[in-house]
């Protein structure tokens, strides 16, 4: 398991972050390739496509939340998330390949948070209509993730 790193300081962002990230890594751990291409339920996504999907938020957020602590703030689009999914033709690759795509994602997203002032937390964040503090953005960041994460684990 590579999912901890040290984290400075009281930050609470960071340190939930990583537990969030190695509760999650070991349900992905679990899945078979079987498994990981078939639907999580009846015209679902299959099981690849959403560890793409959170590969996608995993990218986009790093963007967002890299910006807000650098610049105290951050405004910007949302990303159509199922034409993401459909260009990148996840349902075609390894399960292992996305697995650790996933993992290093999170690892460098972990990472800058781990490295953050705790200062930084309170920046703003605009993405479409939604506004709020960088602290609330990485929670919302974290439910989404779990949100999947059981979709995966359903039935595997
Ligand atoms: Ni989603």
């Amino acid at each position: 398991m590579t999912t901890t790193f040290p984290v400075v300081g009281d930050n609470r962002v960071a340190e939930n972050f990583q537990h969030v990230l190695a509760t999650a890594d070991g349900v992905l751990a679990g899945i078979s390739e079987e498994n990981a291409n078939q639907s999580w339920r009846p015209g679902g996504w299959t099981r690849k496509q959403i560890l793409g999907h959170l590969c996608d938020s995993a990218l986009n957020n790093r963007v967002r939340i890299v910006r807000a602590i650098l610049n105290g703030h951050y405004e910007g689009p949302e990303y159509e998330q199922n034409k993401w999914v459909e260009l990148h033709g996840y349902h075609e690759l390894p399960w292992s390949d996305l697995f650790q795509l996933w993992r290093l994602e999170n690892q460098l997203l972990g990472r800058a948070l781990a490295n953050a002032p705790v200062s930084a937390f309170v920046a703003s964040v605009s993405i479409g209509d939604a506004h709020m503090s960088l602290e609330a953005w990485v929670q919302d960041y974290l439910g989404h993730l779990i949100h999947h994460i059981e979709q995966i684990g359903k039935g595997s």
